[in-house]
């Protein structure tokens, strides 16, 4: 799946694009069918809600599952990816983010660069964050808001938040927030099941809690250029894959 140059502009303009359509029923629903044996596996790397104690993200799933590693390097990511950032990428991060109907919790207002810099060491803000939807994200199921352009002014700065949820974030303060909106306002990123969504390292994001009836699952890959790998090894593999050979893409059937 490669991007015109109209959709390689945007990203660069806006730090994101939204591309509906690009996986099929089937696809998505063998996806889902894996995502629910996961989530029921016993391993630190499936990270709870604080409030509820239902699993929040499951992570190092290309290390987990087939599929998963499948989709991982699937030629709808990996193209894309290699058009933006070049060939030679390897796998920093795999995870589905569920926010489970009724009580998903939020993600603050962060851009993951913070943590990649923060806790990695990773040099540059290149990796790219690569999702699949595996249920229908509306506006009322806890899409992702991201503030447009906002990758273009400079890092905000970020401190690291361990007390709202479970899973420890690099954050930015409510005053840089406000700038930021006031200049781009704030779009929200919803679509079908089977949409995909790319973002880069610098742009400001986050997502409210999910109190709809509906659960919302995504699942994300990280990529980033191998030549800028991380150069801190404090947090575990699920969290940042220590792998470092560039990846081959996937069959375009991988998934059926
Ligand atoms: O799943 C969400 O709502 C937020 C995910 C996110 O912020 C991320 O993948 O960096």
């Amino acid at each position: 799946m490669k991007l015109n140059n109209k959709q390689l502009k945007k990203i660069n303009e806006n730090g994101y694009i939204i591309l509906s359509g690009c996986f099929s029923n089937k696809e998505v629903n063998n996806l889902r069918k894996e995502m629910k044996k996961v989530f029921k596996e016993k391993s630190e790397a499936n990270i709870i809600e604080k409030s509820s104690g239902v699993v929040r993200t499951a992570m190092g799933l290309h290390l987990r599952s087939k599929i998963f590693n499948n989709l991982t390097r699937h030629p709808k990511f990996f193209e894309p990816a290699s058009q933006i950032i070049g060939h030679n990428l390897y796998i920093q991060q795999t995870k589905i983010n569920i926010k489970a109907a009724f009580t998903g919790e939020v993600w603050q207002w962060h851009y993951d660069f913070a943590t990649h810099f923060g806790e990695d060491g990773v040099p540059k803000p290149l990796a790219l964050n690569l999702h699949v939807y595996l249920d229908d994200v509306t506006e009322f199921n806890g899409p992702l808001f991201f503030i447009p352009k906002s990758h273009k002014y400079g890092s905000a700065p970020s401190k690291l938040d361990t007390v709202t949820t479970n899973y420890p974030l690099w954050v930015v303060d409510h005053k840089n927030v406000k700038d930021l909106v006031k200049k781009n306002g704030i779009v929200s990123a919803h679509g079908k099941a089977g949409t995909v969504v790319i973002f880069v390292d610098k742009l400001v994001h986050g997502s409210a809690q999910n109190m709809s009836p509906m659960d919302r699952a995504i699942f994300s890959v990280i990529l980033n250029p191998c030549d800028n790998k991380q150069t801190k090894f404090v947090r575990p593999e699920y969290k940042h894959g220590r792998d470092f050979k560039p990846i081959k893409a996937s069959s375009n059937k991988s998934l059926l």
